[in-house]
């Protein structure tokens, strides 16, 4: 059987402290790549590093680390954009010319696990290529204006639709495109968790797993000292439907880019609103929305990234 082919666009922040607040950045991107490194049925093409989470050259240097010292295969890894698409002058980079030279080859799934920018710039300079792009599973969206992000217990903030927020242009190039395209939004993330007894399972002899399980300490901690038992693993729920599909439950929706009240202000403000994707039955782009996992998801999960 041959392998499916998959080229990861990440904004990987593990381990790294937030720049514009107190605290540590999202660990989930770290999750996704060592779990496609791992998936014997996936071929992982090449790595884009993309701003997001963190500045581009952390996740860049980050991605360079993780092909480095833990892809079982040689895995090329490039510097993709720094800031969100800038419509009045796109400009190209490393990664947008790396995935065009992949995609000229051969068909290629998309792991887009930041801002969508890196996909957008290459639809709108390689419009000819759209038809080698199987799929974009990308994390994001959600199904109502009022479907606001909770963490913590009781909820301590909103967590932003953090990729579609930073990137809205991007995504909505994608669906103009009719690129098919796959969301995993927080309504799946939220139903899975990791642990501290998770972290200590994953420190196995694996050197990608310790590092990892080192790495994610911080960021439980400051979940816990939220109320919560454990922090959800966004990102990985994305790598996962391309691994094995069926383990999440799906339903068509139509996706819309709509304006509302923002919800990064807890008590919602009057007078500033912000962009949302919202997912539902009303006409608009036809998307794949993830919304719920299969009973023994965690078991799997834990298996898929333990494994050697
Ligand atoms: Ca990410």
């Amino acid at each position: 059987m041959s392998k499916k082919k998959v080229w990861i666009d990440t904004d990987l922040s593990v381990g790294m402290k937030r720049y514009h607040k107190e605290g540590y950045s999202d660990v989930d991107d770290g999750y996704a790549v060592l779990q496609l490194f791992k998936a014997e049925t996936i071929e992982v093409t090449g790595i884009s590093a993309v701003f997001g989470n963190t500045k581009i050259d952390d996740a860049y240097r980050l991605s360079l680390k993780m092909a480095t010292e833990f892809a079982p295969y040689k895995i090329p890894v490039y510097k993709g954009a720094e800031k969100k698409i800038d419509l009045a002058e796109v400009k190209t980079n490393e990664a947008v010319e790396a995935l065009a030279q992949v995609l000229r080859k051969e068909p290629q799934h998309i792991l887009a696990i930041g801002p969508a920018t890196n996909i957008g710039i290459l639809i709108l300079l390689y419009p000819e290529l759209i038809k080698q792009i199987k799929e974009v599973v990308l994390v994001a969206g959600r199904r109502a204006g009022n479907d606001f992000f909770k963490v913590g217990k009781p909820t301590s903030h909103h967590a932003p639709d953090l990729n579609f927020d930073l990137d809205n242009d991007a995504f909505r190039i994608l669906f103009e495109n009719n690129i098919k395209v796959v969301l995993c939004p927080f309504e799946i993330s939220n139903k899975v968790w990791i642990t501290a007894n998770d972290l200590e399972k994953l420190k196995t002899n694996n050197p990608g797993n310790i590092w990892l399980s080192e790495q994610s300490q911080p960021w439980l901690e400051q979940w816990v000292s939220s109320g919560e038992d454990g922090f959800n693993p966004f990102d990985v729920l994305a790598s996962h439907y391309l691994i094995a599909p069926d383990d999440l439950i799906t339903e068509e929706l139509q996706a819309h880019l709509e304006i509302h009240p923002n919800d990064m202000l807890l008590d919602t403000s009057e007078y500033n609103y912000k962009q949302y994707l919202i997912c539902d039955h009303t006409p608009g782009y036809k998307v794949i929305y993830c919304y719920n996992v299969v009973a023994d998801y965690h078991q799997k999960l834990m298996q898929s990234l333990i494994k050697d």
